[in-house]
């Protein structure tokens, strides 16, 4: 079994340089060290420690959203257990990439946002687009290549996309939607709307030179653009250890001056928080900011991954910090949500998965003809 790195300890420093073009201090988190021992206490404690943590946070947020963050991650979880589950019964076609242990990556970022604001993201697309508003039946209908679906079936799971709902993909190259959410970025600010734009990819692709190319023009442009690179520590079958000269993804942004927080992304709180500092300031200032959260997918890389790159003990010790499983407790242990809440959440989250599901079974295969329309070419 190949060696596994599973890092220990985060350090907070804040960086004091003009990170942000205007030289204010800009608070950034780096992990220190790199481990290849999975040590199941040192899980223990990182819970107990983020627990404490949520704690804080939890009074700074209306009991009522709280909920929705909830349910919302549970509707997540749910939806994408099904589709694995009918994806290897044939049920859905192509690619297939599961967001399953990502949830408070995209739910603590997204539900931070105004409605009108923007959203992009790669491949790993079925959990931001219902979070944008698309509903579970559109997404389970195109990821069944049916009419129903979000882009009438013709995109399936990579490519979710609503003009309606501000959502631009689901996009299949690697890094390639960086370039555009910096443009769906400049597009706002040229038009003087004070609309965000949120670009979400993997760690992978921060190797890619649009990355680079990117966040250069994206602080020289003081675009309101939030980069967020969810570093679920694999592309692919790669560990970022092996692909990447350094282990921070945060320092990188110094190299171009734009403001960057590390951010733990089993903290659904903790990712809210950081997005909306990242938020005012590109509403506020017009600038662009870097996330790197830090996450796992407890899944392979897609439905057709064997999954020999990393040990079936690795995946239970991330499993054991399931974002899903420590906002639950928090929220009860803050007395938000009593065992009947949770309950009646993951119930509706169910029943909305198969309204979904029955949905995409009955709704048509397109029609021929629309093999010639949304052809821009
Ligand atoms: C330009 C390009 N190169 C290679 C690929 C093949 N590929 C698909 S996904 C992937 C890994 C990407 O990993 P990461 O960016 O970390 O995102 P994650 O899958 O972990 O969410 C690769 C190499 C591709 N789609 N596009
Ligand atoms: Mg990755």
């Amino acid at each position: 079994m190949p060696k596994t790195a599973t890092r220990q300890k985060t350090t907070t420093k804040t960086n004091k340089s003009s990170s942000n073009g205007n030289n204010k201090s800009v608070k950034q988190k780096t992990e220190e060290k790199i481990t290849d021992k999975v040590d199941p206490k040192v899980s223990q404690n990182e819970h107990k420690e983020r627990k404490k943590s949520q704690q804080g946070l939890i009074k700074n947020v209306e009991p009522e959203l709280l909920k929705e963050m909830l349910y919302q991650m549970v509707l997540g979880r749910i939806f994408e257990q099904k589709c694995a589950e009918v994806y290897r019964i044939g049920k859905i076609g192509g690619f297939c990439h599961l967001y399953i242990g990502q949830e408070a990556v995209a739910i603590g970022a997204m539900m931070a946002l105004r409605e009108d604001d923007l959203v992009i993201t790669a491949y790993r697309d079925h959990v931001q687009a219902m979070v944008k508003g698309i509903s579970p039946e559109a997404v389970m209908a195109e990821l069944y290549g049916r009419m129903g679906g979000v882009v009438k079936g013709k995109g399936g799971s990579m490519h979710m996309f609503s003009n309606e709902h501000n959502f631009y993909g689901g996009h299949g190259i690697v890094g390639g939607q960086i370039g555009v959410g910096t443009g769906m970025a400049f597009a706002q600010k040229y038009k003087g709307i004070d609309n965000v734009t949120l670009c979400f990819f993997g760690e992978a692709a921060v190797n890619q030179g649009i990355f680079h190319e990117s966040l250069n023009m994206a602080q020289l442009w003081k675009l309101p653009c939030i980069y967020i690179c969810e570093n679920n520590k694999y592309g692919m079958g790669t560990s970022q250890a092996r692909a990447m000269s350094i282990s921070s993804i945060a320092q990188k942004a110094e190299g171009y001056g734009i403001a960057s927080e590390f951010v733990d992304g089993m903290d659904v709180l903790a990712v809210r928080a950081a997005t909306m500092r990242a938020i005012k300031r590109a509403r506020e200032e017009s600038l662009p900011t870097l996330l790197e959260i830090r996450c796992y997918r407890f899944m392979g890389h897609s439905m057709s991954d064997p999954g020999k790159y990393r040990s079936t003990d690795e995946i239970k010790q991330y499993q054991l910090r399931d974002p899903i499983f420590l906002f639950k407790e928090s929220l009860l242990d803050a007395k938000v949500i009593f065992d009947r809440d949770y309950e009646e959440i993951e119930n509706r989250a169910k029943e909305a998965v198969e309204k979904a599901l029955k949905f995409a079974e009955e709704s048509p295969l397109p029609h021929e003809k629309e093999l010639f329309t949304d052809i821009y070419a």
